[in-house]
């Protein structure tokens, strides 16, 4: 069993409020939402930040960042959202598994 929490999440080992899933990718509400509206999407493979990305997880990358408008809209932020990839402990990233934080106010 894997000992990092967002594979267990994307795994179905641990609960999350889901908002997407492929057999590629998961999206999942923030336990800690800084705004109304505050997933997060994020590769089921292990990668453990954008800084370990490799040039073989551009399509994966692509994928993630287009999924983002399209899940936006479906939660309510049709009329725009902010996006964040928090990179290493200097980027204030606290969990090691890739995520794009998607958030912002229902219109
Ligand atoms: P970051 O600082 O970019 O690594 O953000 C990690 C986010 O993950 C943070 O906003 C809180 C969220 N988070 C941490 N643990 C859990 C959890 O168990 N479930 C969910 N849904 N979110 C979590």
């Amino acid at each position: 069993m894997s000992d990092c929490l967002f594979c267990r999440i994307a795994a179905g080992e641990l609960p999350a409020s889901k908002v997407y899933e492929d057999d590629e990718v998961f999206a999942f509400h923030d336990i800690r939402p800084i705004a109304p509206v505050h997933f997060m999407i994020i590769p089921k493979r292990h990668i453990t930040s954008l800084a370990t990305t490799e040039a073989a997880d551009e399509a994966l990358l692509g994928k993630m960042l287009a999924l983002a408008p399209k899940l936006a809209s479906e939660q309510g932020l049709g009329h725009g959202f902010k996006t964040g990839i928090n990179t290493g402990r200097g980027g204030g990233q606290e969990v090691f598994h890739l995520h794009i934080h998607v958030f912002g106010h229902k219109g």
